[in-house]
């Protein structure tokens, strides 16, 4: 597993709920919304999205070891429950403009998922299997550390 400090000692805290700017266009055309270098506290190397999820499916069940990410309900709205193997908290995403960050080391579900929702994830690191913990009793030792 890898080293990084923050990783184990993150609580649920460290979730946190940001504004991402909106552009409302004067005449009428709608909405726009812009992710800039200084709009997350990470550098963002991959991008991937969730979309024709079941409303009964569940995706995540796991933790990252190094990897920092940005959750965004680019369409429809879905739950995100989060737990640092002590707290657990629920946030409910339905903005295009709001951005829930999960830093390392933080356990999530994501769920209840709307009709046509589609589920942007903004991340700090390329995809490698070996960041993953999806094993809830080694997280939970992970932890506890
Ligand atoms: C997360 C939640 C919100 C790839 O090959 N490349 C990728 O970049 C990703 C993200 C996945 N995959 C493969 C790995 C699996 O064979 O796609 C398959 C499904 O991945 P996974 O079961 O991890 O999907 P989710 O929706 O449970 O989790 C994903 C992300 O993996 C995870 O980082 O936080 O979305």
């Amino acid at each position: 597993m890898g080293t990084n400090t923050k990783s184990y000692l993150n609580s649920i805290n460290q979730v946190e709920l940001i504004s991402i700017e909106k552009i409302s266009d004067p005449e009428g055309r709608g909405n726009l919304s812009v992710v800039e270098k200084n709009t997350l506290p990470f550098e963002v190397k991959r991008v991937y999205y969730l979309y024709d999820v079941p409303s009964d499916a569940s995706r995540g069940g796991h933790a990252h070891i190094e990897l920092e990410q940005c959750l965004i309900a680019v369409s429809g709205s879905f739950d995100v429950v989060l737990t640092d193997g002590k707290k657990k908290k629920i946030v409910h995403l339905n903005k295009p403009n709001r951005g829930l960050i999960i830093p390392c080391g933080i356990w999530r579900e994501l769920e209840n998922f709307s009709s046509g929702s589609v589920c942007l994830a903004l991340v700090s690191e390329v995809y490698d299997e070996s960041d993953y913990i999806r094993d809830y009793e080694v997280f939970k030792s992970f932890k506890s550390r």
